[in-house]
């Protein structure tokens, strides 16, 4: 079997080092093999075991001291020098043999989305075999604006890296079963957050969702959460498809 790259893609905070971590324990429950990835310099302290680790090269402190900037520039230079470790990551997933590597990407989202050694990296390990999971932040998700912000940064992100998306409402467990309902109907039911955006008079939301629901962006939002431990078996099953059923890039990219 190919193995499968699938990058954990979402707005600081969103959940993706536990997901991780989570998606990761889940795999070894179900003797599924496979290898953690941590691409964060700046993270001081992941709660998995990473079988490559970014920091072993360089961290945020040592971009800083070294270049004399601060953390956000460091953040900038550590996302760049990711093209220098791609032989290393390449030569780390042949050897591992794994069937799944789980990547995880730094803490703010457009240090992976908008840096172009992003880009050279999903290309060197092969678009063909790789996803991203697509973090939708619960607390930012209970706004119908939010919501769509959010969903507009997954294409964003598709748009981007060219490879396939599954979106994922993450922390569910801190929703209340209401708002859990209400955000999981908006994504399996367009039609109803377009009412409730319409009700608000929100013109250019409007647009945006027209746009985003013209270009197949809804999709319904699978809820996990790392500290339930619910959803992984469903993200598993959208890999699964994704690679088996064939879901084509070309039908969102267009
Ligand atoms: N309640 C809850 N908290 C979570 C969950 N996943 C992560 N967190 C918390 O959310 C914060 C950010 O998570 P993290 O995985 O580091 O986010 P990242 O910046 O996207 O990697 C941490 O304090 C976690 O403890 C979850 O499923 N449920
Ligand atoms: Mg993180």
């Amino acid at each position: 079997m190919q193995q499968v790259i699938v990058y954990f893609v979402g707005t600081a905070g969103s959940g993706k080092t536990f997901l991780t971590k989570s998606f990761a324990e889940w795999l070894d429950l179900k003797r599924i093999d496979c290898m953690v990835i941590n691409l964060d310099p700046g993270v001081e302290f992941v709660p998995y075991s990473a079988d490559f680790d970014v920091r072993e090269y360089y961290t945020l402190e040592d971009i800083m001291s070294k270049y004399n900037v601060g953390p956000n520039g460091a953040q900038i230079i550590g996302a760049d020098m990711i093209t220098t470790l791609i032989d290393d990551i390449v030569d780390e997933i042949e050897l591992s043999n794994s069937e799944i590597v789980l990547i995880d990407t730094p803490g703010q989202m457009e240090l992976f989305t908008l840096r172009e050694s992003s880009i050279i990296l999903t290309k060197a390990l092969g678009v063909d075999r790789s996803l991203m999971v697509y973090l939708f932040d619960p607390i930012l998700s209970k706004k119908p604006a939010g919501y769509l912000s959010l969903l507009f940064m997954a294409s964003s992100a598709v748009f981007r890296l060219e490879i396939p998306q599954i979106q994922v409402l993450s922390k569910a467990d801190v929703l209340s079963d209401r708002e859990l309902e209400k955000i999981l109907e908006w994504s399996k039911n367009p039609e109803v957050l377009f009412d409730q955006i319409s009700s608000e008079r929100k013109t250019l939301s409007l647009e945006l969702f027209n746009v985003l629901r013209a270009s197949g962006f809804f999709r319904p939002l699978i809820p996990v959460s790392a500290v339930k431990g619910f959803g992984m078996e469903d993200i598993y099953d959208g890999i699964q498809e994704i690679f088996y059923s064939g879901e084509d890039i070309e039908k969102i990219m267009g």
